[in-house]
């Protein structure tokens, strides 16, 4: 299993970010209830600044290259949330199946409950960007995002969409829902970068 737990280090930071606490507790926050996604209806779409738009089943989202790793989770609110097992596809692998294009420098994630969050695409195409279809072994409980969630280890977990439906790839920077409501935009845990 790749090990991610280690990648405060890049940032400079403790393994508990500055401000944090830690709890065993896996709290769910949602800027409402919990949508029902059907993995059956489920299609993860990808399209934007990419050679080729995606539109894939569950199944066939599942079959890409996946792996698991164990991660560690900061939410902005201040709870960390240790050595979570995310199984899924890299956003690498992501970016490889749809060919995004030299002009893509931002991007922004959708999801079922009408909630979006964005990123620049540096920030995204590292391997511990995950979208995750099962935790510690089990499928994605859906109050934590299932059918498939994003996770974003190096940044505070709102910039990783529950019920992801799909990644469009910008030319220019725009913001999503918490980014346009004063969280920041950047997120860095290991610099408490929490509101602007
Ligand atoms: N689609 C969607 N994704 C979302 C949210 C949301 O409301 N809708 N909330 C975000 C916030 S603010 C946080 S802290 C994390 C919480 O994830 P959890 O409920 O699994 O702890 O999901 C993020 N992803
Ligand atoms: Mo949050």
């Amino acid at each position: 299993m790749y090990d991610a737990t280690s990648l405060h280090e890049e940032f400079g930071g403790d393994r508990l970010p500055p401000g944090q606490r830690r709890t065993e507790e896996f709290p769910v926050l949602s800027k409402g209830a919990t949508p029902s996604v059907d993995r059956e209806a489920w299609t993860f779409e990808v399209w934007g600044a990419v050679d080729e738009s995606l539109s894939l089943s569950f199944e066939a989202f599942t079959d890409l290259p996946s792996e698991t790793q164990r991660q560690d989770f900061h939410c902005v609110t201040g709870w960390s949330r240790f050595d979570n097992e995310f199984t899924g596809v890299t956003f690498p692998t992501v970016m490889e199946a749809a060919g995004v294009r030299d002009e893509a420098v931002h991007v922004m994630f959708h999801a079922a409950d009408g909630y979006t969050t964005n990123l620049p695409l540096a920030d995204c195409a590292r391997r511990e960007v995950l979208f995750a279809w099962a935790l510690d072994g089990d499928p994605l409980p859906a109050d934590h995002g299932g059918p498939v969630r994003v996770v974003t280890p190096h940044r505070y977990a709102y910039k990783g969409a529950k019920w992801v439906t799909g990644v469009e790839f910008l030319t220019e920077p725009e913001r999503g829902y918490w980014e346009r409501r004063g969280y920041s935009n950047t997120a860095n845990p290991w610099e408490e970068e929490r509101y602007a």
